[in-house]
């Protein structure tokens, strides 16, 4: 059975759980607490860079959660989470990469000022205008539908919907975004 080494609260992972769920794939699960279990030897030995989420299928290990979703997508067709037509995939791929490249690395500067670990104002600023930009992006694009590509759950609901939740305990709140914060409301962080 596939064995997922994750933690609900990381983003990065989550979206891999729910893409299991979604797809009704049997999974073991091991919690890993980002208190320090990353760094267990054992743990560092199936990834490299401590980092979860690992999917391991028998004796194959797999870092990366876009890679492990490639994976789960080419291994397991049933309930496809990406589409075929061109533009919708590439929509899905561009909102992927619009949440791994523009919008997490906001979350990691928005924790890291709310934590006390950095004390700079103005680029909290910027990263909180960063924020609403990608959200006002992906309002956008949802147009007048309840997915991001029409009426069908794709990675793109799975990859942004995973993570813009957390924006409000943030400091970003989503009342100018109202299909995004309907979207959020339904999903329980923990
Ligand atoms: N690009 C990686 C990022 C994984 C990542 O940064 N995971 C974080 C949790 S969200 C982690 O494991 N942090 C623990 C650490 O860096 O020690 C992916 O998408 O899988």
């Amino acid at each position: 059975m596939l064995k997922l080494y994750h933690n609900p609260i990381s983003a990065n992972s989550r979206r891999v759980w729910v893409a299991l769920l979604e797809k009704d794939i049997p999974f073991e699960q091991v919690i890993v607490k980002l208190d320090g279990d990353q760094f267990a030897p054992e743990f560092v030995e199936i990834s490299p860079f401590h980092h979860i989420p690992v999917l391991v299928d028998g004796d194959f290990i797999l870092v990366e959660s876009l890679a492990i979703l490639d994976y789960l997508e080419a291994k397991y067709s049933q309930t496809p989470l990406l589409p075929t037509d061109a533009k919708a995939l590439a929509t899905v791929r561009m909102v992927e990469m619009v949440t791994v490249n523009e919008l997490s690395p906001i979350l990691t500067r928005l924790s890291s000022e709310i934590m006390g670990f950095t004390k700079e104002p103005e680029k909290l600023e910027q990263a909180k205008q960063k924020a609403h930009k990608v959200l006002n992006f992906f309002e956008g694009l949802l147009g007048g539908h309840p997915y991001f590509i029409s009426n069908c759950l794709t990675r793109a609901d799975i990859v942004a919907g995973t993570m813009i939740p957390w924006l409000p305990s943030l400091g970003v709140p989503l009342d100018e975004y109202p299909k995004l914060k309907y979207c959020s409301e339904l999903t329980q962080l923990i």
